[in-house]
């Protein structure tokens, strides 16, 4: 039994589901976005985390799988907290694989249109490093996002060792500053010196930034000192189950 066999039986078992995890708007308050977080319950595996088993399902060419999946529910979720008149915007995390993948994209785009929900409903979220390894090929296809109404981030930012001259050529509306970021940052003068100017950076072309990995006051303090839009993390709120959610949505906003 390996986690690359059992995943195919994962999906007809209901071994799969959904957490959602809020971000929290520095300016004005509230939560008017999530993040959709798969988790995995094996009954041969146990559960499995997501950093374990998505690089193996990207490396045997079977992360589409999942992504199909990962959309139909949020569409689904998002049509039934439509009509409950909870309104916000669902993230989704997707491979460059799932980006290149045309039937992909249609997927994305019918699965909105028979769920009667309008493209700014949902994003995407890429990761740096993934974005990177076909700048043009990438482009191309985020600026087809874009045009159909859907909000792109790039995620884990200033890990990815990308050139910051391609940063303002990326059609994207978000970036996601990553949690290494605040790894001390409160006795780092010059840790807090360099997320002050990476803020600062994606601001200045124009982006929504958004920290990760807020875990205590003292740092959300921080960065309020900060131009951050958003904050991610912990100490606002971990991520939940739809219905944990629904239960919270009036605390949170
Ligand atoms: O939720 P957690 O911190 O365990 O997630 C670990 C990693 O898995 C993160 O990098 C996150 O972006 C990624 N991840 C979580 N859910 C999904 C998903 O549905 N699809 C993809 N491709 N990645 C996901
Ligand atoms: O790669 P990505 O940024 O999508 O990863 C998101 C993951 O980070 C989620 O799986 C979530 O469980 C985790 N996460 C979210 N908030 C925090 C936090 O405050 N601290 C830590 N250590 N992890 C977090
Ligand atoms: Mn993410
Ligand atoms: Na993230």
């Amino acid at each position: 039994l390996t986690i690359i066999s059992c995943f195919p039986r994962a999906i007809a078992q209901q071994e799969l589901y959904l957490v959602y995890q809020p971000k929290y708007n520095v300016v004005g308050g509230g939560c008017t976005h999530v993040e959709a977080l798969i988790r995995w319950n094996s009954s041969e595996l146990g559960p499995i985390s997501p950093g374990e088993f998505i690089p193996l399902l990207e490396c045997a060419g079977m992360i589409s799988i999942l992504s199909h999946w990962v959309i139909e529910q949020v569409c689904l979720q998002q049509k039934h907290w439509r009509d409950s008149g909870i309104a916000m915007q669902v993230a989704v995390n997707l491979a460059i694989d799932d980006l290149s993948n045309s039937r992909l994209c249609e997927h994305l785009l019918s699965n909105l249109i028979s769920c009667g929900l309008s493209p700014e409903v949902l994003a995407i979220e890429v990761t740096e490093s993934q974005l990177m390894t076909d700048m043009s090929r990438t482009t191309e296809i985020l600026s087809d996002l874009k045009r159909a109404g859907i909000n792109v981030a790039i995620d884990d930012f200033g890990t990815g060792h990308s050139s910051l001259a391609y940063l303002k050529q990326l059609p994207i509306d978000e970036v996601k500053i990553d949690r290494a970021f605040l790894d001390n940052i409160e006795t780092d003068a010059r840790g807090q010196q360099l997320l002050n100017s990476a803020v600062g950076l994606a601001k200045g072309l124009g982006f929504t930034v958004t920290v990760e990995g807020v875990e205590t006051t003292p740092v959300f303090k921080l960065l309020n000192t900060m131009n951050v839009d958003k904050i991610q993390g912990d100490l606002f709120a971990k991520p939940m189950t739809a219905a944990e959610l629904e239960m919270n949505w009036r605390k949170l906003n």
